[in-house]
């Protein structure tokens, strides 16, 4: 038998002309890859995420910050998409005009056949150099990894011998402008948006769900907890992306099965 959230939220799906899917790090964790509320362990169990994440981070020591990053991007490089990653890519199918907002760094989406998603917060795969913002080479995930992360001094840029930095967005830097513009944009013209996995805590990007409420569409959310976008929710699924995302698709997609 079918949840009656689940049952409205699929109605709702259904009959979306332009749907926006809004992710953040628990669309991620059933993959094993750690929130951004998670604690962090290992060489960084001391610091806050929202603390190493910062130019002052970089700045003030190199080697453990990238160090950090490149562990990061070898989890992701050994993790899988979960269900809920291919759930969204099923959405992408069926429902016309679906945009895919993520906060999200790692490659996940892409890898379940999700077609260009917006990156907010930038990407683990897109090196550049600090100094003249060149992109630098992604070299092979290191394979001997170890579990507690070490500290990995920057390459330095080709052109300008600056240290490479990760591509991504740093607590206090701005976002991609026109990225965020197309992101708000289809916030604003969509009728429904689902947003997974988002604490809803980090602005701009928690603009987004609200933008969407604003403009009247319905906003259906999906995560274990609370969180400050239970009040723009018109249905609020307390459940895992892995677990909820393919309900929601069967009950939208595949009628007569729960
Ligand atoms: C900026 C990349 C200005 C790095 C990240 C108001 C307006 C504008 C800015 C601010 C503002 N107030 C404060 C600010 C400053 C700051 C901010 O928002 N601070 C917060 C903490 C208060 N914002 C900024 O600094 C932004 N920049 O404003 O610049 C500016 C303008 C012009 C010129 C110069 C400057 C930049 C913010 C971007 C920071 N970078 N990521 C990296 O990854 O290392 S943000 C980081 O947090 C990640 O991207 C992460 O995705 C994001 C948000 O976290 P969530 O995705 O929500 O993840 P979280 O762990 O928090 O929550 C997980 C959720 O999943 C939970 O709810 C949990 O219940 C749920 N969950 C768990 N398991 C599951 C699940 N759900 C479903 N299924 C499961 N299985």
């Amino acid at each position: 038998m079918t949840d009656p959230g689940v049952r409205e939220a699929a109605d709702l799906l259904r009959q979306a002309r332009r749907a926006v899917v809004f992710t953040g790090a628990g669309m991620s964790a059933e993959s094993g890859v750690p929130t951004f509320r998670d604690a962090l362990t290992g060489l960084w169990q001391r610091f806050d995420a929202q603390a190493l994440a910062t130019p002052e981070a970089f700045h003030d020591d190199p080697a453990l910050v990238w160090g950090w990053y490149e562990w990061r991007r070898t989890a992701v490089a050994r993790a899988l998409p979960n269900a809920g990653h291919v759930a969204v890519a099923a959405i992408e199918a069926r429902v016309p005009h679906t945009v895919v907002v993520t906060q999200n760094v790692d490659d996940l989406h892409e890898r379940a056949g999700s077609v260009d998603p917006l990156h907010l917060h930038g990407s683990l795969f897109a090196p550049r150099c600090s100094a003249c913002a060149r992109p630098a080479p992604v070299s092979d995930p290191v394979v001997d990894e170890p579990a507690d992360g070490r500290r990995v001094a920057p390459p330095s840029c080709g052109h300008c011998s600056a240290p490479i930095r990760p591509g991504v967005v740093w607590f206090g830097e701005a976002l991609p402008g026109e990225t965020l513009e197309t992101a708000v944009e289809a916030a604003a013209s969509c009728d429904v948006l689902l947003t997974v996995g988002t604490s809803g805590l980090v602005y701009p990007a928690a603009e987004i769900p609200q933008v969407a409420a604003r403009f009247g569409a319905a906003v259906i959310q999906v995560n274990p907890q609370r969180t400050p976008l239970d009040a723009v929710a018109a249905v609020n699924l307390r459940g895992r992306a892995a677990e909820v995302l393919p309900a929601l698709v069967r009950a939208a997609w595949e009628t007569g099965r729960a």
